[in-house]
């Protein structure tokens, strides 16, 4: 038996298989996948401008995120990839952005690959030091340990990207919900600018 692939015609052996996961037409195509959506509603400790908030529909999807969990959640050596989908919107000034969190095993690190659209990176030390790095189509983003993330959309399109991160790290979003980044990222004169964000008292 032969089957074609790649403009290429193969001969058929139990040893080949067909590849388990396929991103095609913007989407993770495969067995198990897993899907988040967040809605605005599930959102609601994250932005700054309360009153902003408020007066949004709560409906209004924020991100998107299909994950491939190929083993079990804390399994030691194992890794998990998924791609988030960030819709473009602001509340008040402030740009869509996901929750955020510090891995539950704090020296787990990360990859973040921008697939598509303008984003930034957040990363906050534990000393609650933030920084923020621009993601664009092909930038590679290198997560170390003990540093929370979060990514803004400060596009008009979605933004995605693709992430690889260890199957034992586990997500610790308790202290992000509770206290926020130390910078907050917002709107001015029409470009994206990282400010201080006073609430921020992490130790
Ligand atoms: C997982 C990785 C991403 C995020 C996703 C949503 O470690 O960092 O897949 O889960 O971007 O962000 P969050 O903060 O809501 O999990
Ligand atoms: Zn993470």
């Amino acid at each position: 038996m032969t089957e074609t692939h790649f403009n290429k015609t193969y001969t058929t052996m139990n040893d080949i298989a067909e590849p388990e996961l396929i991103f095609k037409d913007q989407k993770l195509v495969g067995n198990n996948i897993d899907k988040i959506t967040r809605q605005l509603k599930d959102l609601g400790d994250i932005f700054s401008d309360k009153e902003a908030y408020a007066a949004m529909d709560g409906n209004t999807v924020v991100y998107k995120v299909e994950s491939s969990f190929p083993v079990a959640h804390n399994t030691e050596g194992g890794l998990f990839y998924g791609i988030t989908y960030l819709y473009p919107g602001k509340v008040g000034d402030e740009y869509f952005m996901t929750k955020g969190h510090f891995h539950s095993i704090r020296n787990r690190a990360e990859y973040y690959c921008t697939l598509e659209g303008e984003g930034m990176l957040l990363l906050m030390d534990e000393d609650g030091n933030t920084r923020a790095e621009k993601m664009l189509p092909g930038s590679i983003h290198y997560i170390p340990g003990n540093t929370a993330h979060r990514t803004a959309n400060v596009g008009d399109t979605i933004l995605s990207f693709s992430a690889f991160w260890p199957a034992d790290a586990g997500h610790d979003y308790a202290i992000i919900s509770e206290h926020g980044f130390s910078k907050i990222l917002v709107e001015q004169n029409g470009l994206p600018v990282l400010m201080n964000n006073s609430s921020v008292k992490l130790k």
